[in-house]
């Protein structure tokens, strides 16, 4: 009895301080404010965050390295254009097109040899397993310029956007060099 008393005593002290103190009451109400604030800021934040790693988009796992372009000299109508295309999503994804505003015609071309010549022929698709990558590279695949609308100048960049298999597509902008090999002019 004598305890519930003295409780009741207790919380009648502290209500009237608080009453008295004010300026404690507002700093309260503002903390609590602020952590509010601060809960629902981070909570949007997350959600988005989430979003983003449940869509897993593909075009985010796709991964291009050394996008590079020939440079031509004058009178030159066609260039060609390599890179590391590496495939880190579950499935394995075809390189069905390339396009670019430097030329009139953009295609898939590989190098074959038939009877000791090497020629380059046209080609459907480029596979990239999953998981793993494919080197666009000089004597192999590469993507081919036809009719260059513009001059190829060294350390010039061009924007290059690639179509895949399963409807995703990537812009990367690749950077003029000097051809490393040089390769037979073929006639389009
Ligand atoms: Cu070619």
């Amino acid at each position: 009895m004598c305890q519930t008393n003295h409780g009741i005593d207790k919380l009648i002290k502290s209500t009237i301080t608080l009453q008295k103190d004010t300026g404690i009451i507002m700093l309260k109400s503002l903390l609590t404010g602020f952590v509010t604030l601060l809960l629902s800021s981070i909570t949007p934040t997350y959600a988005a965050h989430h979003e983003h790693g449940k869509t897993d988009p593909t075009v985010d796992n796709i991964l291009i390295e050394e996008a590079r372009i020939n440079s031509v000299v004058p009178g030159m109508i066609n260039s060609a254009g390599y890179m590391h295309i590496n495939n880190n999503t579950a499935r394995d994804l075809t390189l069905i097109q390339a396009k670019s505003n430097i030329a009139k015609r953009v295609e898939l071309h590989e190098h074959v040899t038939t009877d000791g010549l090497m020629r380059m022929q046209k080609v459907d698709g480029i596979t990239i397993p999953s998981k793993q990558s494919v080197m666009l590279k000089p004597g192999g695949y590469h993507i081919m310029f036809l009719g260059l609308q513009q001059p190829l100048n060294e350390n010039d960049t061009a924007q290059i956007t690639l179509l895949f298999s399963d409807g995703s597509t990537k812009s990367i902008m690749a950077v003029i060099k000097k051809p490393q090999t040089v390769i037979r002019q073929h006639n389009h």
